[in-house]
């Protein structure tokens, strides 16, 4: 069982800025986060990836296939707006679970929309980074 992690734009300021909605742990923690949670749940192997720029994440999204067994994904403000995340995801047909660090559904309107979410099994909102170790249960549960 191998995972990919994704992480959106931002995401890399974790702990910088906004820690009211984001916490005040940084994305080295998040990394640390997800690897450990892997081993818990008997990954062979988890890859953490971020990028600030929507053709880097459907290219990671597309070398996936082949490679890794599911997905991971916090698209951060793609979420809301980009079909091309989603098209992605579908191409692959890794089954993915979408993670939000905060509430989503509690924010503005506009979050209240996700495309990316169209293409995942299950979603994890506003349990802050532990909800990144709660959506690789999800997905171990998945791949079993
Ligand atoms: O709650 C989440 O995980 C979000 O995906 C985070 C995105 C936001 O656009 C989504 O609506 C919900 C924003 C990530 C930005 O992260 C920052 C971290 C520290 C300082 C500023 C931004």
């Amino acid at each position: 069982m191998k995972a990919l992690v994704i992480n959106g734009p931002n995401l890399n300021m974790l702990g910088i800025r906004e820690p009211d909605i984001y916490g005040s742990q940084n994305y080295s923690e998040l990394e640390h986060i997800c690897l450990h949670a892997g081993q818990e749940y008997g990954f062979e192997a988890v890859e953490v990836f971020q990028s600030n720029h929507e053709g880097a994440l459907v290219d990671k999204i597309q070398e996936a296939y082949g490679v890794f067994d599911g997905i991971v994904i916090n698209p951060a403000a793609y979420t809301h707006t980009s079909v091309a995340i989603l098209d992605a995801l579908k191409a692959v047909g890794l089954p993915a679970v979408e993670v939000h660090i905060s509430d989503v559904d509690a924010r503005e309107s506009f979050r209240q929309v996700s495309y990316a979410g169209m293409a995942c099994f299950e979603r994890v909102s506003g349990e802050g980074l532990a909800g990144y170790r709660h959506a690789l249960a999800l997905l171990a549960d998945r791949l079993k």
